[in-house]
């Protein structure tokens, strides 16, 4: 399999905690890919129309793309115990997990192309202030549902791990831990895994 990633990216990120702890890295040949909503990749958007990483290829050809897609296909290629629960309320709490988690690194994203790459004059205040309202409101219901960040590893924590590392990447000043007690102890233990500290963005 060919995963086409940038090292920075945290949905990247996602894919390589899952491959990690399931033991199935070695499968994976790492293609360093540029994305960027703004220069097209003709080669990244030959294998994925909306242009973004990851995107796995796989050996039959195909391509997958989204982290959670390329997560659950990952999730059914090794024996060990299921990142995505297979069904009932344990499923979709994983699966809300994500999609907060996601939706953080969404906004965080959208906020962070407004600042860093789209021109002083065309930049637009209240939009960042939107995006940045999101991600706090994220993690205030975090910081409040942290029991559900417990138990055997699980795609939700995965994706809230990765949301949180990126704001410490990117939004530094912004100290989300203040007055998240919680959630930052969650996760100061989960950032402790080797995965965690193997996928640290750099750059
Ligand atoms: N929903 C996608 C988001 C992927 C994404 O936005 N990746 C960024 C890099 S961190 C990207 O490729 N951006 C290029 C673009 O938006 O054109 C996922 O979960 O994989």
């Amino acid at each position: 399999m060919k995963l086409l990633y940038s090292p920075t990216s945290p949905y990247v990120r996602k894919v390589m905690i899952l491959a990690l702890e399931r033991g199935l890295e070695k499968k994976i040949e790492k293609v360093p890919t540029a994305a960027n909503p703004v220069q097209a990749n003709r080669d990244l958007d030959k294998a994925n129309p909306l242009g973004k990483v990851p995107a796995l290829q796989l050996d039959n050809g195909m391509v997958l793309f989204d982290s959670p897609v390329i997560c659950e296909y990952l999730d059914s290629r090794h024996k060990g115990a299921k990142v995505f629960p297979a069904s009932g309320a344990r499923r979709f709490k994983a699966l809300r997990l994500q999609a907060i988690g996601d939706g953080m690194l969404d906004a965080a994203l959208l906020a962070r192309y407004e600042t860093a790459m789209r021109p002083e004059n065309l930049r637009w205040p209240e939009w960042i202030d939107g995006q940045k309202r999101k991600f706090a409101q994220g993690l205030d219901t975090l910081e409040k549902e942290v029991a559900d960040l417990g138990g055997g590893l699980s795609i939700g924590q995965i994706a809230v791990a990765c949301a949180l590392g990126y704001l410490d990447f990117r939004y530094a000043d912004m100290n989300w831990r203040k007055g998240r007690p919680k959630l930052a102890a969650w996760y100061t233990k989960f950032s402790q895994k080797k995965s965690m500290q193997a996928t640290q963005p750099q750059g």
